[in-house]
C-alpha cells in the first residue's frame, strides 16, 4: 500500500443518546486502530468524525424528554465527545453538524445539485398549517377517521380502527401545531436521482470487489440488483439544513444527504483550525488519497451508493477505497437496548474499569464477518488471563529481574546464541503478519498476532532460565536479558493500535518516547543500548474477580436502580366538608404553549364544559405542548387567581409527581363530559 495519504472517517453518530459498546465495536474502535497503525507506518493519516445533530430521530428524543432539540445535541454531544477521548479515540477532529461550516457545505452541495438541474421536484398533496407556515408531519394532525367515524384520528393512522390512509383523507383535519384548520397543498420535494448512477456504481463496486468484505459486497449487490432509483432528500420539517431559498417553507435537506457531507465539513473544521484552511482539500481531492470510512452495517447503502454517487457527481472528490463495514455486536446473545436497561454506556463503564482491556476485549471479539457477543465473563478472561497473565506478566518478570540482578539497565549482549537471534528475528515476523492483518482489515487476527509476540517473549524467558543461568553463566543470562528487554520495546510499538494506554506505561517504565517507539520500523530496527536505565515494575492490569463480574451480570436489564424511595409524611387529616371545598372539574386541553423565558411553564387554555379558563402549569419539563391538545386533565376550578410570569392562572390543573419523577397530568380513565364534577 503505497498512497500518500490515508482518510479515515467513522460514522458520526446521533447526538441523541449515549454510545456502547455496540457502536464502538462497529465504527470506532476499529477506525481508531487503523489510523493508530497508520500513523506507525509513518503515513499521512486524517482522521475525522463529529456528531449528528439532525434528523427527525433528535425530534423524537427531544419530544420524549420534553426538551428542544438543541438541549438534547448539546447534551450528547459533549458526553459523546467526553467518552471518545477516555477510550482512546485518536481523531485529529471532532466536530459538529450544527455548525455553520456544515450548514454552509451541505447548502453548497445541495445548490450545487439544483442549480445544474440535476434534483428532480416531486410533488405530492400534503396538508399544510397556514398558521405555522409548515407542512404537517402525519403525526401532528388529528382529524376524524374516514373508515370508522373516531375523532381523534391522527394523519396516517387511526388509533380506534388502525386504518392506515392518506392525511389528505382525514375528515375535519386539525393541525397539532395552532389548532388551524390545514389546507391541502402541494408539498414538492426534491429527489437526488440514484438511478442514473447505476452503472457507474456497478462498475466503481465491481472494480473492488477483491478486496472489499463479503458482507459489504453481498448488501450492495443486492440494492444494484433491485435497481436504483430516485431518493427524496428533503424533508418537511422545522430542525435540520434549511433547503436554500426555501427557509420560509420549513423544508430542510434531509439528514443522510448532509450527514456524509460532514466528513468532509469535518476536516474543513480542522484543516482551519490548524491554520491551513486549504489544506482539506489534500484528504478529499486528491487522487493519491486512499479514503476508508468506518461504518456499521446499517449504513452500508449511503456510504457504498449515496454518498459516492454524490462524489462522483461533484467531481474531483476521492471515493471509498474500501468500505469495511462491521456486522453488530450483542450483549450476553442480546440486542443493546437502553430503554430496557440492556446496555452498558461507555462513561458508565470507564468510572469503573481503564480503557485498554475494553479495546482489548472488543478488538478479539469484533464483528467482522458475522454478528458478535460482549460478555462480562469474556472480558475477565481477557483481561486476567491474557492481559495480565501473559503480557502484564512478561513486562513485569522482565524489569524485576533487571533491577534485582542488572541495577536495573539494559545489558550488554556479548555473543548472542542461535536461540536469542531466533528470538530477535520473530519480532520482524511477528511485525509483518499484524502489518498485513491490519492492512485487511482484520482487526481479531492483529490482535491475536500482536499477543503472540508477548507469548513468544514468555516462552523465551522460561525457556532461558535466568534465573539458574544468573549462578551459572552471567554472559548468557545478560544476553537473555538483553533480548528480553528488546522484545519490551517492540511490544511497545505493536501494541499501540490496540492498547494506547499500555504503550505509554510502557514507554515511561522503558524510558523511552515517541522519537524512538512511535514507528513500527521501530519494532525491528530500534534497540535499548547497553546501560539505558528501566523503570520499577507496575501494575499494568488490575485483575478482575467473580464478585464483580456477577455484579455487573445482574446490572443487566435493570433499570438504574434508584436510591431507597422515601415517601413524604401524611398530611393532617380533614373532614369530608374540608374537601368538598374543593371544586374538581373535567377539562379538556384545546390549546397549550410555553411561556417565554421560563423552563418550567406552559400556558394552557382548558374547556370545563360551562367555560374556558387559561391556566399556568409547571409541567414543560415532562410535557410536550402539542401532544396535550385533546387531553383531559382535572382541574381545581374554584382556586383564587394567581399571576404567573405576567399571566393569569385561573385555577391549577392536578398533577402527581415524586423527587425524581413528574409532574405527571391526571386524566379520566374514561372520556367523560367536559365539566362534571371531580370528588
Ligand atoms: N448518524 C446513523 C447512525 O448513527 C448516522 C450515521 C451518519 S454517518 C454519515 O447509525
Ligand atoms: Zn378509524
Amino acid at each position: 500500500m503505497d498512497n500518500k495519504r490515508i482518510l479515515v472517517t467513522s460514522a458520526l453518530p446521533y447526538a441523541n443518546g449515549a454510545i456502547h459498546f455496540g457502536h464502538l465495536a462497529g465504527a470506532y474502535l476499529p477506525a481508531d486502530m487503523y489510523a493508530r497503525y497508520q500513523r506507525l507506518k509513518g503515513r499521512d493519516v486524517l482522521f475525522v468524525c463529529g456528531s449528528d445533530e439532525h434528523g427527525v430521530s433528535i425530534l423524537i428524543s427531544a419530544r420524549k424528554e420534553g426538551v428542544s432539540p438543541q438541549d438534547i445535541i448539546d447534551r450528547y454531544h459533549v458526553l459523546n465527545m467526553r467518552a471518545f477521548d477516555r477510550i482512546g479515540m485518536s481523531f485529529d477532529n471532532y466536530s459538529r453538524t450544527s455548525l455553520p461550516v456544515h450548514h454552509e457545505t451541505a447548502r453548497e452541495w445541495f445548490v450545487e445539485f439544483r442549480d445544474k438541474g440535476l434534483l428532480r421536484q416531486s410533488i405530492e398533496k400534503q396538508l399544510y398549517d397556514p398558521e405555522a407556515r409548515m407542512f404537517l408531519p402525519d403525526r401532528f394532525v388529528i382529524g376524524t377517521c374516514p373508515h370508522c367515524g373516531y375523532d381523534r384520528a391522527y394523519g396516517d393512522q387511526c388509533e380506534n380502527c388502525s386504518k392506515y390512509y392518506e392525511q389528505t383523507e382525514l375528515l375535519k383535519p386539525k393541525s397539532l401545531l395552532s389548532d388551524a384548520v390545514p389546507e391541502i397543498r402541494d408539498a414538492r420535494h426534491w429527489h437526488f436521482p440514484l438511478g442514473e448512477y447505476q452503472e457507474r456504481l456497478e462498475h466503481y463496486i465491481e472494480g473492488h470487489a477483491d478486496e472489499w468484505k463479503e458482507n459489504v459486497l453481498q448488501q450492495v449487490r443486492s440494492w444494484l440488483k433491485s435497481g436504483l432509483s430516485d431518493r427524496p432528500i428533503s424533508r418537511d420539517m422545522d430542525w435540520g439544513i434549511p433547503v436554500p431559498g426555501e427557509e420560509e417553507a420549513g423544508k430542510v435537506i434531509y439528514v443522510w444527504f448532509e450527514a456524509v457531507l460532514g466528513y468532509i465539513s469535518s476536516s474543513k473544521e480542522w484543516a482551519e483550525r490548524i491554520g491551513q484552511p486549504e489544506k482539506w482539500k489534500e484528504y478529499w481531492c486528491d487522487e493519491e488519497t486512499r479514503y476508508v470510512p468506518f461504518i456499521g452495517k446499517d449504513n452500508i447503502v449511503f456510504h457504498c451508493l449515496m454518498f459516492p454517487a454524490m462524489l462522483m457527481e461533484k467531481g474531483g472528490y476521492v471515493l471509498p477505497a474500501n468500505v469495511p463495514a462491521n456486522e453488530f455486536l450483542n450483549l450476553e446473545g442480546k440486542k443493546f437496548s437502553k430503554s430496557t436497561g440492556w446496555s452498558i454506556e461507555l462513561n458508565e463503564f470507564l468510572d469503573t474499569y481503564p480503557a485498554d482491556p475494553l479495546r482489548y476485549t472488543l478488538a478479539m471479539n469484533m464483528p467482522e464477518t458475522r454478528d458478535s457477543d460482549f460478555f462480562w465473563k469474556d472480558f475477565q478472561a481477557r483481561n486476567n488471563n491474557e492481559l495480565a497473565d501473559i503480557l502484564g506478566n512478561f513486562v513485569n518478570r522482565t524489569v524485576h529481574f533487571v533491577h534485582k540482578h542488572f541495577d536495573g539497565v539494559v545489558p550488554a549482549a556479548d555473543g548472542l546464541l542461535p536461540e536469542d537471534e531466533a528470538f530477535l528475528a520473530r519480532f520482524g515476523e511477528i511485525a509483518a503478519q499484524v502489518s498485513d492483518c491490519y492492512e485487511r482489515f482484520r482487526f481479531r487476527d492483529a490482535v491475536t498476532a500482536t499477543m503472540n509476540l508477548a507469548r513468544a517473549a514468555n516462552k523465551y524467558f522460561n525457556d532461558r532460565e535466568p534465573w539458574k543461568t544468573i549462578k551459572s553463566d552471567r554472559r548468557h543470562c545478560a544476553n537473555t536479558m538483553h533480548c528480553s528487554l528488546q522484545a519490551l520495546h517492540a511490544l511497545t510499538v505493536l501494541i499501540e493500535p490496540v492498547l494506547p494506554f499500555t504503550a505509554e506505561k510502557l514507554r515511561t517504565l522503558l524510558n523511552i518516547d515517541h522519537a524512538s517507539a512511535g514507528h513500527w520500523d521501530a519494532i525491528v530496527l530500534h534497540r535499548l543500548p547497553a546501560g539505558h536505565p528501566v523503570g520499577e515494575r507496575t501494575i499494568l492490569f488490575e485483575k478482575i474477580d467473580d464478585a464483580t463480574m456477577e455484579k455487573e451480570t445482574a446490572k443487566l436489564g435493570v433499570l438504574s436502580e434508584g436510591p431507597e424511595i422515601v415517601h413524604p409524611e401524611l398530611k393532617e387529616q380533614i373532614t369530608i366538608d374540608d374537601f368538598m371545598k374543593i371544586d374538581l372539574r373535567i377539562g379538556n386541553i384545546i390549546k397549550a404553549e410555553a411561556v417565554p423565558k421560563s423552563k418550567k411553564l406552559l400556558k394552557l387554555i382548558v374547556d370545563i364544559g360551562f367555560e374556558t379558563r387559561q391556566l399556568v402549569a409547571g409541567i414543560a419539563t415532562t410535557c410536550v405542548p402539542e401532544d396535550l391538545i385533546g387531553r383531559q386533565v382535572v382541574i381545581v376550578a374554584n382556586l383564587k387567581p394567581a399571576t404567573l410570569f405576567g399571566i393569569e392562572s385561573q385555577g391549577m390543573i392536578l398533577a402527581a409527581s415524586t423527587e425524581e419523577e413528574g409532574p405527571v397530568l391526571l386524566a379520566p380513565v374514561q372520556a367523560i363530559r367536559e365539566g362534571a364534577i371531580v370528588k
